[in-house]
């Protein structure tokens, strides 16, 4: 490689980032990015050497081949952005791990930080000898290869997935945005539509509900109505482009969009149709709701709309008055999001939010506000109303309905405050007791 530092371009092009630097990088609003010309940083006596108007080591000689990772990982100074399991020393959280919501962007979440649920560990599966069989009220009962699967016509779809234990009911605890709600995910799915698989099995007249089953050592069983299995649900063998993860079901899922997270049958082997629901544990003791009137509402389907902004958000600091762009995430398991409201003020007012396009069916949506902060202390929060004009709850508001022995479903709004030193904790108020309810099995 030529040595670029006798290269006439380069000149010019340090020349170009020192005005730059001079100048101030003018954004939304002329308000000036302040970090980005901030006085000292070519005498920082530990990156000095590679700062402007200087040329950093990285240039001067090659860097690594071609191939020196046959499968990517990100850079090494990303080694913080991981999956999060919160040390609560609560057992339950040794079960599932969550996305780093607060350090991602746009919708789409990486598979490797794809949230995870396990009832009974991630099974090792060979897809080779994987089988999903199909019986009960079929004219032919039939048994398929993955290979067998990949020959129907296939589908992509953008769509989150959000467990419905996402936080639990009470005070949710946790700092971050990714301990609060980090068991929501959103990737593009790959499969073949469950009603073509069901077409060619022939479904008899009295067929009601699918009964799916996971080859993991939980077995865990799901009845999803009928209605559900013809219309949008897949089978999934792909994620993000490439093969479902063993943490996603390797080498098959079933995937429901909008639906609770469990009802996602994983390393799927068995679909079992059937006239009634068969009321499996994870359908009676767990995922169902306790409500103010000693019944249990079972069968929440559908995860209602919901929103969370991850910047600012827990566990971060601004770290100078002025511009800031408010962003986060939105879904709404009954279709499309149609706005997002946010507050600066303490819910005291409320202004409608950019949407970033696109937005789609039961995916996650970014919203975007462009915000000045001049130093005092606020709290700020984020409301969704989705297409069919369903309007987030407060927590307050939803416990007024719900009542306090509630566990799954909240998705309630998360507000965070904002310290006059910039630092940004968990807002909800403690009116409850945090640990009352918490399922130690469950989610
Ligand atoms: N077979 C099987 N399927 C399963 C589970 C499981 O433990 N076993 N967990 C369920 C739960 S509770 C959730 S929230 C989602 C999590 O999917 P993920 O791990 O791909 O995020 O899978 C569901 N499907
Ligand atoms: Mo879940």
């Amino acid at each position: 490689m030529a040595d670029r530092t006798n290269d006439p371009n380069q000149h010019v092009l340090v020349a170009s980032r020192r005005q730059f630097l001079r100048e101030g990088g003018t954004i939304v609003g002329g308000a000036t990015v302040s970090a980005v010309v901030g006085g000292d940083v070519l005498a920082d006596p530990l990156h000095g050497e590679n700062l402007p108007p200087n040329v950093p080591e990285w240039m001067k000689s090659p860097g690594d081949p071609v191939g020196s990772q046959l499968y990517g990982t990100p850079s090494p100074f990303e080694k913080g952005v991981t999956r999060n399991i919160p040390k609560s020393g609560d057992p339950v959280f040794w079960t599932s791990s969550r996305t780093p919501l607060q350090d991602l962007d746009g919708i789409i979440t990486p598979n490797g930080l794809f949230y995870e649920r396990h009832h009974s560990g991630v099974p090792a599966i060979d897809p080779a000898q994987h089988r999903l069989i199909i019986h009960g009220l079929v004219d032919n009962p039939l048994i398929f290869t993955m290979d067998d699967l990949r020959r129907f016509p296939s589908q992509s779809h953008i769509y989150f997935l959000e467990c419905s234990g996402n936080p639990g009911f009470k005070k949710p605890y946790g700092k971050t945005a990714s301990d609060l709600v980090g068991l929501v995910s959103c990737a593009e799915f790959t499969g073949v539509k469950l009603s073509h698989v069901l077409q060619e099995a022939g479904l008899r007249r009295e067929a009601k509900w699918i009964v799916a089953e996971g080859a993991d050592a939980a077995a865990l069983t799901r009845s999803i109505p009928i209605e559900k299995c013809l219309d949008d649900a897949l089978l999934v063998y792909s994620q993000n482009g490439e093969r479902l993860r063993p943490q996603q079901g390797y080498p098959l899922r079933l995937f429901l969009p909008g639906f609770e997270g469990n009802m996602s049958v994983k390393w799927l082997r068995r679909l079992h149709v059937v006239a009634e629901p068969v009321y499996s544990r994870e359908e009676t003791s767990k995922y169902t709701d306790l409500l103010p009137d000693g019944k249990a509402r079972e069968f929440t389907f559908y995860m209602d709309a919901k929103s969370i902004i991850t910047h600012p958000s827990g566990g971060q600091k601004l770290k100078s008055h002025g511009f800031h762009e408010i962003s986060g995430i939105a879904w709404t398991g009954r279709g499309k999001i149609k706005r997002v409201d946010v507050s600066v003020d303490d819910g005291k007012s409320w202004q409608e939010a950019q949407l970033q396009e696109p937005v789609l069916t039961r995916a996650l949506t970014r919203f975007r506000l462009p915000w000045r902060w001049e130093g005092g202390p606020t709290v700020i929060q984020s409301r969704a109303i989705d297409e069919i004009g369903y309007v987030q709850p407060t927590l307050s508001d939803l416990v007024g309905v719900r009542g306090d022995s509630s566990f799954y479903h909240n998705n309630a709004i998360q507000p965070w405050r904002i310290a006059a030193d910039g630092e940004v904790t968990n807002a909800v108020g403690d009116f409850l007791n945090p640990h009352k309810n918490d399922d130690k099995n469950g989610r």
